[in-house]
């Protein structure tokens, strides 16, 4: 129904049209052609005339309106050291580029009405003036030389890159169809490398996981960042264009697949420090429509987005950016794992996944200690008992895992440190199948720690090997984690 309403104006107009162009000609024919001719240019000069004012006027008048959700004006100042610059002179800009806009559209106007068409009036005939030539080439290219030798310094400020042995946190992004991937340092200070053969499901970036800077790299979900401290974010995309742009910072870079690019920049103000600014602005003390409990300055934030449209998962690039006090960037920063250690330590992906890393080493052991202590000092018999976490054996085998190697060295030392000391090996399994093939496995594991133990130079008087089956569980033999804690290999230090 609308849609025939609508045809039916469109051919109405048409008509119109028409008819009108019939009586402007009809008209013509009575009056004389000259006389028509001079009243269309007086209607067209007019009509120049008011559509100017009206075009002038709202151009300037929304610019008001509006100068507070602006980047750049209002609370909108930039929060970075540069940012302040490239604002400054992109207002330079506007200011010598928006006079020249009004007067040539005033002029443009007022000559289309002032020289409009009459019957006496005649053409000037002017094919050169030098003086005119002069003057707007002169002014122009003195504004332009300011404008541009004011603009290079600005840019040089922009783009530099931090100076050798310059304190900088440095970042990476990288962009890839539909997400930013961050990665900060981690406590090194250092990006570990990338090789992109090796990225696959779990290794989105390719990280080398032979390389040491590697290991405590983070990645993290929202970009934090301390107020006033110079940052260095490392660009670059896994599959096509993309581009790393903050806008309340003024940093804008593309991110092109294959050549890295850099963005340096110093924040100046923190997230709650923005906020503040806003709320002094009546633009801000609106409900949020998101969450209706909160005005919206209290819910701005900093972002992340990706100003190339680089396909139809595009609007999902944004991300939040946080920045804070130092101390709270420390905590945050403390407070990070590392994504070695949280997704690919112990995978098929993990080099190291069959033996100990220092700092893990070193864990265990003060572990195990403590341990010995603690059984050490107990009186009573079932407190002696200290059970061997970490020695773990193949399912429904007696052959030891790699890693179970390190607890069994804990013990070799213990024995060597107390040299009186004499010792109990003892297996047990849950009561999983038969009880005699328990007996025998729980037995043939006991034997291979003490196996391993003697074959480190421990006398033989010093320790012996039990097994006792299912015969003494600790926990419940009806769940998965009560059975996981029955099969156990334990020791207990029958001498001192
Ligand atoms: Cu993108």
């Amino acid at each position: 129904m609308t849609a025939l309403l609508a045809i039916i104006c469109v051919v109405l107009l048409a008509v119109i049209a028409v008819q009108v162009g019939k009586v402007t000609e009809l008209a013509g024919k009575i009056r004389g052609e000259e006389e028509v001719q001079e009243q269309t240019n007086r209607m067209n000069g007019s009509i120049g005339m008011i559509f100017m004012i009206v075009f002038l006027v709202a151009t300037v008048v929304s610019a008001f309106y509006y100068r507070n959700w602006m980047l750049g004006y209002g609370p909108h100042e930039a929060a970075s050291e540069h940012g302040m610059s490239l604002d400054y002179l992109f207002n330079v800009t506007l200011f010598f580029t928006g006079i020249v806009f009004i007067i040539t559209q005033i002029l443009l106007f007022y000559f289309a009405w002032k020289y409009q068409g009459k019957k006496d009036r005649k053409a000037l005939f002017m094919p050169h003036d030098n003086k005119l030539e002069i003057i707007w080439t002169i002014i122009p290219a003195i504004v332009m030389t300011f404008l541009v030798v004011g603009g290079l310094d600005v840019w040089n400020e922009t783009m530099a890159d931090v100076e050798p042995g310059e304190e900088v946190i440095e970042f990476e992004a990288t962009g890839y169809q539909f997400a930013w991937a961050l990665r900060y340092p981690g406590p090194d200070g250092k990006l570990g490398t990338r090789d992109y053969t090796k990225i696959n499901g779990i290794n989105a970036l390719g990280q080398v996981w032979t390389d040491e800077k590697n290991m405590d790299d983070l990645m993290v979900d929202e970009i934090v960042l301390p107020k006033g401290k110079k940052v260095r974010v490392r660009i670059i995309a896994r599959d096509v264009l993309h581009n790393f742009y903050l806008p309340h910072f003024r940093v804008k870079m593309d991110a092109v697949p294959g050549m890295p690019t850099y963005f340096v920049f110093t924040p100046t103000k923190t997230t709650e420090e923005y906020r503040e600014e806003l709320s002094k602005y009546p633009e801000y003390q609106a409900p949020d429509i998101n969450e209706p409990e909160k005005m919206l300055w209290e819910t701005f934030n900093y972002e992340l987005a990706c100003a190339e449209l680089c396909g139809k998962g595009h609007f999902s690039m944004r991300r939040l950016v946080r920045v804070v006090e130092e101390d709270e960037y420390e905590v945050w920063l403390n407070g990070q794992k590392s994504f070695y250690l949280s997704s690919i330590r112990g995978t098929d992906e993990d080099p190291y996944k069959d033996e100990l890393l220092d700092f893990e080493i070193k864990e265990r052991k003060a572990a195990f200690n403590s341990a010995v202590n603690k059984a050490r000092a107990a009186v009573e018999d079932s407190l002696r008992i200290i059970r061997l976490e970490n020695v773990n054996f193949e399912t429904g085998s007696s052959t030891l895992t790699p890693l179970s190697r390190y607890e069994l060295d804990n013990v070799v030392d213990m024995l060597n440190q107390y040299s009186n000391m004499t010792i109990e090996v003892a297996g047990h399994t849950d009561n999983t199948g038969d009880a005699e093939a328990n007996q025998a496995l729980s037995e043939s594991r006991a034997k291979i720690v003490y196996d391993y133990i003697v074959a480190r130079d421990i006398a033989t008087d010093r320790l012996n090997f039990a097994g006792y089956g299912q015969d003494r569980p600790v926990d419940t033999n009806d769940t998965d984690a009560g059975r996981a804690s029955n099969r156990r290999t334990e020791f207990k230090i029958l001498t001192q």
